[in-house]
């Protein structure tokens, strides 16, 4: 058995792509390994946030892992600013990592993009944060989406050099990434993965989305100009709609093509949206009434933080003494 942990920021309402990239792998993991999962909401703050906004974010995100089946009892639930030792341990690593590394980012890229100076020193630093994050667990396996397979490669690299440097201390984690489903594409622009915080609501479906705002996302999501429900990774926009499809109903692909023999893109879009709609329901259900008990919530995080800390802090007394800052 295992440590896996994994963890989503509350930089916005939550889409289908984390659910499908991240969250239905952890409640599979779940049951053979041990787990803790997080809200890292100092992750969030790299980005200008709304104060009252990101706590509503943080209580929807936990309502959503437990909407979706994640079990406190099985997992440790908690919030990353909980948790002093995951900033410590990332000051730590600030002086381990090398800023060629972190230049190399493509999320670093792909954000920071015609922001100019503007841009803050915590989004470039972003993956040395997330490396605390699992080296402080000795984590085994992060369950992730596609776009943060590169953070996952940078913690090992910073994982190996402090080993080598102050003898072994770190686990070496591994990304665990499912093979559909790991990249959902922004239905406005299928080139791009599909993001919480793009500017246009029409590139994600949110989980809570009700069902004309599902029919109206899909129904003008952007397909190329071919006929036949066919899968074909060079038809970008049809291809992501039909993992969307093979996940949700759980069909495969040679099914779904025989589903939509003879039919178009106008059937086949109403038809995902009717299984979106189908999908999102029960959860959709349990997230508001999760979200009634906002008591209940708080109760769950504290508990968990406290499991947390404890971990937390045992490993960063060794990493204090490794370093030679303990006297
Ligand atoms: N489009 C996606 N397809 C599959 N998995 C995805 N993930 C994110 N987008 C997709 C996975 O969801 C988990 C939580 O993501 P995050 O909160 O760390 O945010 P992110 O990866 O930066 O992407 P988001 O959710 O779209 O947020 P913003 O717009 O704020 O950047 C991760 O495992 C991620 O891989």
């Amino acid at each position: 058995m295992g440590r896996v942990l994994s963890a989503l920021q509350p930089s916005g309402f939550l889409h289908i792509g984390n659910y499908l990239g991240m969250i239905e792998p952890v409640l599979i993991l779940q049951e053979q390994h041990e787990n803790f999962i997080f809200i890292v909401d100092y992750h969030a703050i790299t980005v200008p946030q709304d104060p009252k906004k990101l706590r509503e974010q943080i209580l929807f995100a936990l309502a959503v892992y437990l909407a979706s089946g994640i079990d406190p009892q099985k997992t440790t639930i908690f919030q990353q600013s909980a948790i002093p030792q995951h900033t410590e341990l990332g000051w730590i690593l600030n002086c381990v990592a090398s800023m060629g590394e972190l230049e190399r980012m493509t999320q670093f890229k792909d954000k920071s993009r015609n922001k100019g100076e503007q841009v803050s020193v915590g989004l470039f630093d972003y993956p040395v944060l997330m490396a605390a994050d699992i080296l402080l667990y000795d984590t085994n396996i992060v369950p992730v989406g596609e776009d943060q397979k590169q953070h996952v490669e940078l913690t090992r690299n910073i994982a190996q050099r402090f080993n080598q440097r102050f003898g072994t201390t770190f686990t070496l984690p591994k990304p665990e990434i499912r093979t559909h489903g790991a990249r959902i594409m922004g239905l406005d622009h299928p080139e791009k993965k599909m993001s919480k915080s793009a500017e246009n609501p029409k590139n994600y479906i949110s989980l809570l989305d009700d069902e004309s705002a599902i029919q109206q996302k899909i129904m003008s999501a952007v397909t190329d100009s071919g006929k036949e429900i066919i899968y074909d990774q060079n038809s970008p926009g049809l291809a992501n709609l039909m993992t969307i499809y093979s996940l949700i109903t759980q069909k495969t692909f040679e099914q779904i093509q025989e589903e939509f023999e003879g039919k178009g893109y106008g059937d086949f879009k109403k038809q995902l949206a009717q299984a979106l709609i189908i999908f999102l329901h029960p959860l959709q259900e349990k997230i508001h009434l999760y979200l009634k008990n906002e008591d209940e919530l708080k109760r769950i995080l504290h508990e968990g933080s406290l499991r947390a800390q404890d971990i937390a802090e045992k490993k960063m007394k060794q990493i204090r003494k490794k370093i030679g800052v303990t006297l």
